[in-house]
């Protein structure tokens, strides 16, 4: 499993005035225990400032990076600020997200073309969100197949199935799941990733939900996921849902969280 924390963005009120503010401490305490939970990736995020989104998240790779040896998930449409971004960041940068909305393809293909990069592709169409899984599985061809025609290798795209709440049709939890699964059975070397939070939006204990929803997602093939790495019960979930699976050896990664008190 492939871990983005996905606590530096400023839609969260502690990060942005931190953005705000150019607090350089607490970005980088913020990026130290998502890495130190086990982050492969840090998200970051300054999508709430608009005009001035290319020069915060600029400053926020160099303010994480900084601080934490780990490659960053660039959370932004824009390409400028996207190759800002990209100008001061170290290895290869993931870049989150590309979509079939038309600006939105013409803006970025450019920018995931030119470099060596991960990109997220989410099923998001033209003009309008899929709904069954069936929608999200075209979506995902149609992505995939224009990356590739633009040269990016099938092993550097994550497709993310746009994971909408089941609070708002009980029929898309099954519509997500089926399309993960659908994705992967077509294009083996292909991964999926989503956010998990979307998908309890508007009920009642969404952590429990969250991570419900991770481990039965893992189960139909997602192998990556944007998620708060320091959140001990999801690490706990993730960690007995990939022993389950037969993804760790000997079970060392989940005993390794039994001795570090992580199910206590
Ligand atoms: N797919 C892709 N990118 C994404 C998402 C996705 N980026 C944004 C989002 N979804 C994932 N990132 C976050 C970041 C923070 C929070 C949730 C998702 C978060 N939420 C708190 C909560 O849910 O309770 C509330 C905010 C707060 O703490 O103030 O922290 O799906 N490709």
């Amino acid at each position: 499993m492939i871990i983005v924390g996905e606590k530096i963005n400023t839609s969260r009120k502690a990060i942005a005035e931190a953005v705000e503010n150019r607090d350089t401490e607490y970005i980088q305490e913020v990026a130290r225990a998502q890495a130190d939970a086990g982050a492969d990736y840090i998200d970051v995020n300054a999508g709430t400032f608009l005009k001035r989104e290319a020069a915060f998240l600029t400053w926020l790779v160099e303010t994480v990076q900084a601080a934490v040896d780990l490659p960053l998930c660039l959370d932004s449409p824009d390409p400028k600020a996207l190759e800002s971004a990209l100008g001061c960041h170290r290895g290869e940068a993931m870049i989150n997200s590309i979509s079939l909305e038309e600006d939105r393809w013409e803006a970025l293909l450019p920018v995931v073309s030119a470099r060596p990069c991960k990109v997220i592709a989410l099923c998001m169409a033209r003009t309008s969100m899929p709904t069954t899984a069936q929608e999200r599985i075209d979506v995902a061809v149609e992505l995939i197949e224009g990356l590739q025609a633009a040269g990016v290798a099938l092993e550097n795209i994550y497709v993310d199935p746009l994971v909408q709440p089941v609070s708002v049709d009980v029929r898309m939890g099954p519509a997500i799941l089926d399309a993960i699964a659908g994705i992967r059975e077509r294009f083996p070397t292909v991964n999926a990733i989503c956010g998990l939070s979307n998908v309890s939006y508007g009920l009642p204990s969404r952590k429990m939900i969250n991570r419900h929803f991770l481990v039965l997602a893992m189960q139909r093939g997602l192998n990556a996921a944007i998620l708060d790495p320091t959140d001990r019960e999801m690490r706990a979930s993730l960690l007995t849902a990939r022993m389950l699976l037969g993804k760790d050896e000997f079970c060392s990664d989940y005993i390794e969280g039994y001795q570090q008190g992580l199910y206590a």
